[in-house]
């Protein structure tokens, strides 16, 4: 046989592939269903390495599942709408419509490219009105249902640029473009009630149990629940107009422990009080310049301001602490206010020791430790209460019940449950996304677009010439009349957050009406989605609220799904070795040369620092493109390597000599295909080694240990270029072409046709295993009369206890020993030994 040609075989069955719409997914098939995603594209242009890994993954799994008898659906479309187009627009002068539809024909192409097994007929893009016009609709009933609401809340915004900014575009507290000081402003946005939904959502995360365990803590620490006491503090004399305020703590268990009290530079006495302070002003504006943001706060030094006013601690009231407006109390979380337990909290202690407070230890792990100094480390351990009155001796969880039981019933706080999850605020003051369907009228509010009015289409002619949000100043769009009673009235022209379109897009995928978001019946059938695989940056936001959309339809009556998405897997990244100037410039790999055994920069010859392994990026120089690699070695080659080396959950690193070795393995298996003898004859060994790797791939795809299916089918290979030639090789020949079908799917049709056998590889079932063969090898059984070893057997691993016991009986220095007497007793240890007590 000739060498395999992938160029062409790729092209031949990439076409076959389409015209017979092989990889349609059937809504009416009889066959059970099997759903596998993967995390759609934003389309940035090009298809990189991480794509071609994660959806090489997906399909290997779909195309498994096709063969073991499931009707899979394997969409794929485009997560169309966000900035990126919005900055080529100002910066190249294209429309973001057509910057953004010409890159999803370039990454269309370089995907079909890739031959992977997907269902085009139900691409989406979330840009185009036949999918956001659907989105308004459930936007609308969600309002409709009360789980949208508008509410003040504060934005970027830049002063010079006159725009507001996404977090992401704030660097330094300064505008990513103007590097002007950034303003907090405060806006009226829309929200998503998602904390209506916390309990559910943390929840169903115990359900999750094909999730990766470290996602779901990252999800159950965003959701945040704390349970604790809420309880007043009488300020000793009223001021700024207040008698007290609220605090929220989780350790009441601590209360002995209290040193001081303290509120947010945010908090309503605070902000009273610095409109007579102009110190506490000044000091309140620079807390907000290093930033409100728990992240922020947490590596910020802590600061306090001390007010001068103290509180009334609730459970003595001769006892008072001083109160401070402090940098790392939180407006938003709480009360906004808390007392501070030096010894058993690291940031009440760090903010002690600067302002000379006390520090009283009021836990401790044992009975000799009860008054041991603390020294730099709050002791947050478990322990019993020490120098606490009547909680003295009690563990910390019942010190914490019996406070918030003297509180309830004293009258002073409560035992209450706070969360850090907060409402999803989707108002985006930006032009590329989905627009709010909503009108507001000066007599009649805000009023929802009437259903048969929608898409709300975004305008085509806008310029992005001026900052700020091109609907702003569209008059003809933004100006309309009301829809309730006719007066002139205006458009909402904020957009919705693009995690509003990646909330749903699996569920229009499964079911696309044109009049409708998608038929219930049909949705259900596949849904919720098997497998799920993408990258863990989206373990938090798109995971959370794709699982709080799926409930919030499933709460009004859409859909009957709880969770999205039952198996998830996160993929690690494809890293390649980056290389340093001694400028500390990053080098692309075309500036770099070996020479004499060292690596130098082309141009200077200057010494070049070996490159670290790092994650592809444009800024290191370090991105590999997919495209001409596929073209040079074909896809196959390609799918190959992303399988192959690394576990899938770890990093693989891109090297030149793995993409070879895959190149070449596909070669190999192409030689195997040509080597038919048929001739006669069995080979046992190889028989074995068949079934086995038949079963054993088969639990590695399942289980995505792709990387392990790959080890299993290289052995295979070996084995059967050793055998001599025999009916199990043919045979063995055969059957590996279709073990290597998910992943090699070109190089195995190409083979499968060869080797004569009609339709597709894709279509055919997945081999099957005889369980006779999958039996390890033989074990050798002791064979005891009396405790005593009298002879030996050999028998197949996993030989039965009667089977055993006979084979002993049988033996014939057994018979002899035994002299015709039964044996009183047996004991047979299965796979060790049987033991014949006379
Ligand atoms: C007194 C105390 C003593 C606390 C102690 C902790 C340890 P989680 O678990 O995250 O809910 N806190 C409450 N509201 C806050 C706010 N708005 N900004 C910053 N910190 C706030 O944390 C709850 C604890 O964080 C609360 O319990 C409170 O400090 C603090 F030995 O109260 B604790
Ligand atoms: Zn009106």
């Amino acid at each position: 046989t000739t060498r395999f040609n992938p160029q062409a075989a790729d092209k031949r069955w990439q076409a076959a592939w389409d015209e017979g719409q092989t990889f349609r997914a059937d809504d009416a098939s009889p066959k059970p269903k099997s759903y596998v995603l993967e995390m759609f594209p934003y389309p940035s242009g090009r298809i990189h390495m991480g794509h071609v890994r994660n959806y090489t993954m997906g399909d290997v799994l779909a195309r498994f599942r096709r063969m073991t008898g499931h009707e899979v659906l394997h969409p794929m479309g485009w997560d169309a709408f966000g900035m990126p187009a919005e900055n080529a627009a100002m910066e190249k002068k294209v429309h973001p419509g057509s910057w953004t539809r010409e890159n999803i024909a370039a990454m269309k192409a370089q995907l079909k490219r890739l031959g992977f097994a997907l269902d085009w007929s139900r691409e989406l893009a979330t840009c185009e009105p036949d999918y956001y016009g659907q989105e308004q609709a459930l936007f609308l009933d969600l309002y409709a249902a009360g789980l949208v609401y508008r509410k003040e809340s504060a934005v970027n915004w830049d002063p010079v640029d006159m725009t507001v900014l996404a977090n992401e575009q704030v660097i330094d507290g300064r505008g990513w473009r103007s590097g002007a000081l950034v303003e907090r402003r405060k806006l009226s946005q829309w929200f998503l009630k998602i904390t209506d939904f916390a309990d559910e959502l943390l929840e169903g995360l115990s359900t999750l149990d094909q999730w990766p365990e470290k996602v779901r803590l990252m999800q159950e620490n965003w959701i945040g629940k704390s349970q604790g006491l809420r309880f007043t503090f009488k300020l000793d004399a009223p001021a700024a107009g207040h008698d007290g305020f609220d605090v929220f703590t989780t350790r009441p268990d601590t209360m002995f422990g209290a040193s001081f009290a303290a509120i947010s530079v945010d908090h309503p006495i605070a902000l009273a009080l610095a409109e007579q302070d102009a110190r506490l002003a000044a000091f309140s504006e620079e807390c907000r310049r290093i930033g409100t943001a728990a992240a922020e706060i947490e590596t910020a030094e802590k600061l306090g301001y001390d007010t001068g006013l103290s509180v009334i601690h609730p459970l003595d009231p001769t006892w008072k602490l001083p109160v401070f407006v402090a940098n790392f109390v939180l407006m938003d979380y709480g009360t906004g206010a808390v007392f501070g337990c030096p010894a058993h909290d690291q940031r009440d202690l760090d903010f002690a020791r600067k302002y000379a407070l006390p520090v009283e230890r009021v836990v401790a792990p044992s009975p000799e430790e009860a008054d041991a100094p603390i020294g730099d480390e709050a002791y947050t351990g478990p322990g019993r209460l020490v120098n606490s009155r009547f909680l003295d001796g009690m563990s910390v969880e019942g010190a914490k019940a019996a406070v918030i039981a003297r509180a309830e019933g004293e009258g002073w706080g409560r035992g209450t449950t706070v969360w850090r999850l907060r409402d999803w605020g989707v108002s985006r003051q930006r032009y590329w996304g989905t627009p709010i369907p909503i009108i507001h009228c000066d007599a009649c509010g805000p009023v929802a677009v009437p259903k048969d009015q929608l898409p709300v289409v975004l305008p085509e002619d806008v310029s992005f010439d001026v900052p700020g949000n091109p609907l702003d100043r569209h008059p003809t769009w933004k100006n309309v009349d009301c829809p309730s009673c006719g007066a002139p009235a205006r458009r909402e022209t904020d957009t919705l957050d693009t995690f509003v379109d990646s909330s749903w897009y699996f569920i229009r995928f499964a079911s696309a009406p044109k009049d409708k978001p998608f038929d219930r019946a049909v949705a259900e059938q596949w849904l919720p989605v098997g497998q799920y695989i993408g990258g863990v940056e989206h373990a938090i936001l798109h995971l959370l609220y794709s699982r709080f959309w799926t409930r919030a339809l499933k709460r009004i009556g859409r859909i009957d799904i709880a969770e999205p998405f039952t198996g998830l897997f996160t993929q690690g990244m494809v890293t390649h070795e980056t290389y340093k100037a001694p400028d500390g410039r990053w080098l692309s790999p075309e500036e770099v040369e070996n020479r004499d055994g060292g690596l130098v920069i082309v141009e200077t010859g200057e010494a070049v620092t070996p490159g670290r392994v790092e994650k592809m990026s444009k800024s290191k120089k370090n991105v590999v493109d997919p495209g001409p690699i596929v073209d040079q070695y074909g896809a196959d080659a390609v799918r190959w390597f992303m399988l192959s080396d690394s576990p899938p959950e770890r990093d693989l690193a891109w090297s030149e000599a793995g993409i070879e070795g895959a190149w070449r393995f596909v070669q190999r298996l192409w030689r195997l295909a040509g080597s038919i003898a048929g001739v006669e004859g069995e080979d046992r060994d190889l028989d074995r080694k068949l079934h086995r790797t038949i079963a054993g791939v088969a639990e590695d795809v399942e289980a995505l240990s792709f990387n392990k299916a790959v080890a299993k089918l290289y052995e295979l290979a070996n084995a059967i270029e050793k055998a001599q030639p025999s009916a199990s090789r043919d045979f063995a020949v055969r059957t590996i072409v279709r073990l290597v079908a998910p992943m090699v799917p070109h190089l195995a049709e190409e083979a499968w046709s060869l080797l004569g056998e009609t339709g597709l590889v894709a279509d055919a079932p997945w081999p099957e295993a005889d369980p006779a063969l999958l039996v390890d090898d033989e074990v050798t059984i002791a064979i005891q009369i009396n405790g005593k070893l009298r002879d030996t057997l050999v028998a197949p691993k996993g030989t039965d206890r009667p089977a055993l016991e006979a084979l002993a009986l049988g033996s014939d220095k057994v018979i002899r020993l035994l002299e015709g007497k039964t044996p009183k007793k047996v004991i047979v240890v299965p796979d060790r030994l049987v033991n014949l007590v006379a």
